[in-house]
């Protein structure tokens, strides 16, 4: 008899599916959040590069002090969807707030600021996987394999949805002068010089701060992948401690030590099906399957 397939845990919240820990309250509330001038948001699809932004910016605004241990960055630098909007505006302007929702469901100010983060689907899969896997009370999926959570993930049934659909979502804004557009590839790439975009693109006070190079220097060290790896509580305390740690291996390429062949094509094609003609392929002139077939 053939095996069923094991599925994470998921609540649902205006159709979206969120992780059981999030109160669906919450997340309803972040939803109509208000956003104020002097709003940050940093925005992702889910394990494309947000802790790494969230830190950066955090130590931005503490000119260059790195998150101390007992805090807790998604406090900090609150996730929208899972504390609310109540808890948000009570934080001091001006704001950095994290969220991982498509374009149409962020609430929008022309006087807020958004830095949009991509990172290829090819890894971003795989780094969802062990985020699922890992958090074992808010999915339930500590047994789930790859390939199980592989056919969730091209079919948009992750909390967040589809992520071509939110990768779209954004892109076809990217142009907008309070939108900063950029890739988990770009900041592996040249660190440095994503820290001080970042930096220019939040105001002159922030750029005033990394021109100090002790500043831009400890940013540069204490946000990079071997110092972000210690001290992980900081990041994630629910992570269930015998599972893969949440800064995992921080790299480009991990996806082919994870797909079969099969699902190189199935993802190929459908990356192809969802983004034909826009040139979304061109964040990723390194990625071999969609260098290969565009
Ligand atoms: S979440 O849960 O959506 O907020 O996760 P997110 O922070 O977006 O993504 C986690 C992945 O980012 C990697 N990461 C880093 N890579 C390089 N350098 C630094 N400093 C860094 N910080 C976090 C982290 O390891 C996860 O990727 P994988 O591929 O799983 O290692």
């Amino acid at each position: 008899m053939k095996q069923q397939r094991r599925k994470p845990n998921y609540g649902i919240c205006r159709g979206f599916l969120i992780p059981m820990g999030f109160p669906v309250a919450c997340f309803e509330s972040g939803l109509n959040y208000t956003p104020q001038s002097g709003d940050n948001f940093i925005v992702t699809y889910p394990k494309c590069g947000t802790t790494w932004a969230q830190h950066i910016v955090w130590m931005l605004q503490n000119d260059g002090q790195a998150l101390p241990l007992g805090k807790n960055i998604n406090l900090e630098v609150p996730h929208l969807e899972e504390v609310g909007a109540e808890f948000v505006a009570a934080i001091p302007s001006p704001r950095f707030i994290k969220t991982h929702l498509p374009y149409s469901f962020t609430p929008y100010s022309p006087d807020a600021k958004y830095i949009y983060i991509a990172r290829n689907p090819f890894d971003c899969v795989v780094s969802f996987y062990y985020h699922t896997q890992g958090f074992v009370k808010h999915y339930d999926f500590a047994d789930g394999t790859f390939d199980e959570f592989f056919e969730l993930f091209i079919e948009g049934e992750v909390d967040w949805g589809d992520y071509f659909d939110h990768l779209l979502s954004w892109y076809e804004h990217r142009h907008q002068p309070n939108i900063l557009f950029t890739t988990y590839e770009a900041m592996k790439k040249d660190p440095k010089q994503q820290i001080i975009e970042m930096a220019k693109f939040l105001g002159n006070s922030y750029l005033e701060k990394v021109k100090n190079l002790e500043i831009l220097h400890s940013i540069l060290e204490h946000t990079s992948f071997t110092k972000m790896s210690q001290e992980q509580s900081r990041w994630s305390s629910l992570r269930s401690p015998e599972m893969t740690p949440f800064i995992r291996k921080g790299e480009i390429g991990d996806w082919q030590n994870h797909f079969s062949q099969n699902q190189v094509a199935r993802l190929t094609d459908k990356f192809r099906k969802k983004t034909a003609g826009i040139g979304i392929e061109n964040l990723w002139p390194e990625l071999i399957p969609i260098s290969m077939h565009f």
